[in-house]
């Protein structure tokens, strides 16, 4: 059936394949050895990440999704009337399910993704179940500025960034993407972002260690990728996964670490790992409430609200620009 509120995808152009290969080799030839977790999503990660969110260790989600559903009508009334919806890195379309029901008079939603072929099939869905909804797809990296499709240029803007994906930047570069976002979305937008919660160690260690080795298997498919896509022979059995929350640095660590002394070989390139040698795979920092507001308000937004579950594991905050 055709669907009249999906607009064509706007697309922008992407070098990402060379991208990959320099990182890696870049990122393996380093002191400490280090990959992108941006890299995770292939196919098989992208699954396995949805099974992790599914975890009972794993908190953030459901409780995400639990102070959507709460204060949803709240939080879609502090968007302006008419907005266009802007969400960055909009992989499935779970959460931002939850606000429309309460965003009765959105001008548009424009899912961003570098997956064109993920925002395509999710946008399709997403115009059979809101037939009134006019769906704007753009394929982009998110971590740059990137232009809006001209025929929103009226609209108010208000953005999405759920999950707490902004843990996996620095805090420096944390606040460069919030003020990337503001550029993107021009003044007087608002901005809703989830943002993972600072708590007891064990439960951290726990959400990223699961009992069920899946968090595991979504760390070491980093490596089946990269044999599968750049022509490297990693030994999965010879690396281990290993995460835990650094208290100082606020942030959970993940790595793969060496079982024994290798050679491994990636596009014809060798590397050499000390036995308990590791490659840094993930950040995932955590935030305070103060602490994320110091940061929104860095980056030159105001904090406008903040909602949080009963027991404090996570929020979601209102920034205006
Ligand atoms: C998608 C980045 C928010 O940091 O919790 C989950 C990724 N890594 N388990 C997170 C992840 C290991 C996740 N983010």
């Amino acid at each position: 059936a055709p669907l009249p509120h999906l607009a064509p995808s706007a697309s922008l152009d992407d070098t990402a394949d060379k991208g990959f290969l320099r990182d890696v080799l870049a990122g393996l030839g380093a002191p400490h050895k280090h990959l992108s977790a941006k890299y995770f999503y292939d196919r098989r990660g992208s699954e396995l990440f949805e099974a992790i969110t599914r975890l009972p260790e794993y908190y953030p989600t459901r409780t995400e999704l639990a102070i959507l559903d709460r204060y949803g009508p709240e939080i879609a009334a502090g968007l302006p009337p008419g907005a266009a919806l802007v969400e960055f890195g909009s992989g499935s379309t779970t959460k931002v399910r939850r606000l429309l029901p309460h965003l009765g008079d959105l001008s548009a939603y424009v899912p961003v993704d570098v997956s064109e072929e993920f925002l395509r099939s999710e946008a399709e869905e997403l115009c059979r179940d809101f037939p009134r909804l006019r769906v704007e797809p753009v394929a982009a990296d998110f971590t740059k500025p990137f232009p809006l499709p001209d025929d929103l240029a009226e609209a108010p803007k208000a953005g999405f960034f759920p999950g707490s994906t902004i843990g996996n930047f620095e805090p420096d570069a944390a606040a460069g993407l919030l003020g990337s976002f503001a550029r993107t979305l021009g003044a007087g937008a608002t901005l809703i972002v989830g943002i993972d919660l600072v708590k007891e160690k064990a439960v951290l260690d726990a959400a990223y260690d699961d009992e069920a080795q899946v968090t595991a298997a979504f760390n070491l498919n980093l490596l089946t990728r990269i044999n599968r896509e750049l022509g490297a022979d990693f030994d999965l059995d010879a690396f281990a996964h290993h995460a835990f929350f650094d208290e100082n640095l606020g942030r959970i660590e993940m790595h793969l670490v060496s079982r024994r002394s290798q050679l491994v070989t990636v596009a014809g390139v060798p590397f050499h790992f000390a036995s308990g040698e590791t490659i840094h795979t993930e950040n995932s920092y955590k935030y305070t409430v103060p602490g994320f507001r110091a940061l929104a308000r860095r980056a030159g937004w105001e904090h406008t609200r903040v909602w949080t579950d009963e027991d404090g594991l996570f929020s979601v905050h209102a920034l205006t620009a």
